[in-house]
């Protein structure tokens, strides 16, 4: 028996249908009672969750696990936690490969100006472009953990030159490493293609703002792909409309859904996708979030486990 005959696995996720959630953690693991959360269930052993209320951990006190279906745990870390639980991001489980095919594809679009292509096809008009010369096309990648190194190589692949930007110094091959607030100024000033891909914590909540944004390239264009509190909304605006970005392709939001009113929607320079850059994948991370289980039981090192200070 790879369990203990009473582990109790707890499931609290908001805007996630349970069933298939729970009845695929239940045949992983035959052995254990797994729950749906509501007030006043026993205490459990580990949990697998997404955006719960503060009751949930303070009624859940002796969680050995806190298993997040994402891979941001921003919203998690705003909460009083069980002293004892390690906090366990969602490592990959198959969303690096969206990521990537999101980003790629924004970049395409836009360095090929396949956007253009469209609006002449609707006037009938037979016309080429000019892309600019890749090697002057850079793109800057902030953050390169497990969702950024992808996309990072993804978008060598393409052979534009890729330079990365993360708190510590990278080896990746054909990418230049940047790191650090020192390094941060020149990053920007090389990039005609702005990717964010940071985890949303105290430092960098508010980064992508007139002071960074202005430093880009000009006509320099922005992918936030990461969270909405990256980024300050009017500021962005206002580089648009002034004519310093070009343009930018925005998955997340300070507000979600995006409100209906929002600027965002209409302006004809920003295209909005509903935060589905990299969705979770329910079978992926049930047997990513179920081998953890399994490996803590026994005591063995696993990957992904968020340090709360830093805040990722
Ligand atoms: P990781 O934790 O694996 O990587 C984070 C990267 O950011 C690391 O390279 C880290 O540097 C760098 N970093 C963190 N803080 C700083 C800082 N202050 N200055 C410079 N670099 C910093 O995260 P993931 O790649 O898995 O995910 C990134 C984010 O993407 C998530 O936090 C989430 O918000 C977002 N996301 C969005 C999704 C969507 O659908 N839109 C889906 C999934 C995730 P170092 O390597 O040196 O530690
Ligand atoms: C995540 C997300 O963090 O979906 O995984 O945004």
């Amino acid at each position: 028996m790879l369990t203990s005959p009473s582990m109790k696995i707890t499931f609290c996720c908001t805007d996630t249908k349970p069933d298939l959630w729970l009845s695929g953690l239940q045949a992983a693991l035959p052995q254990a009672e797994v729950s749906l959360w509501q007030p006043g269930t026993p205490p459990a052993d580990h949990a697998v969750v997404w955006a719960p209320p503060q009751q949930f951990f303070d009624e859940q006190t002796q969680l050995k696990g806190v298993f997040n279906i994402g891979a941001g745990v921003d919203a998690l870390l705003k909460l009083r936690l069980p002293p004892g639980a390690l906090v366990v991001r969602l490592d990959d489980a198959g969303m690096s490969v969206q990521m990537a095919e999101y980003v790629c594809h924004a970049v395409i679009r836009y360095f090929r100006e396949f956007e253009g292509y469209a609006l002449d096809a609707k006037n009938g008009k037979w016309a080429y472009r000019k892309s600019p010369q890749r090697d002057d096309f850079s793109v800057g990648v902030m953050g390169l953990g497990v969702l950024g190194e992808r996309v990072a190589k993804s978008l060598r692949a393409f052979e534009f030159p890729v330079n990365g930007w993360s708190r510590s110094a990278k080896t990746i091959e054909g990418v230049q490493s940047f790191c650090g607030e020192a390094q941060f100024n020149e990053f920007l000033s090389k990039s005609q293609v702005l990717v964010n891909l940071l985890p949303l914590t105290p430092d960098t909540q508010d980064l992508l703002n007139r002071t960074t944004l202005s430093q880009l390239k000009p006509g320099a264009f922005v992918i936030n792909v990461a969270r909405g509190a990256h980024l300050v909304e009017d500021d962005l605006l206002a580089l648009l409309n002034e004519g310093h970005l070009a343009g930018a392709t925005l998955d997340v939001f300070r507000v979600e859904p995006l409100p209906p009113e929002h600027p965002f929607w209409r302006h004809p320079k920003i295209t909005v996708t509903p935060h589905t850059s990299a969705r979770t994948l329910r079978e992926t991370s049930i047997a990513q979030i179920v081998g953890k289980i399994l490996a803590l039981e026994q005591g063995a090192p696993i990957a992904g486990i968020v340090d709360a200070v830093r805040g990722y």
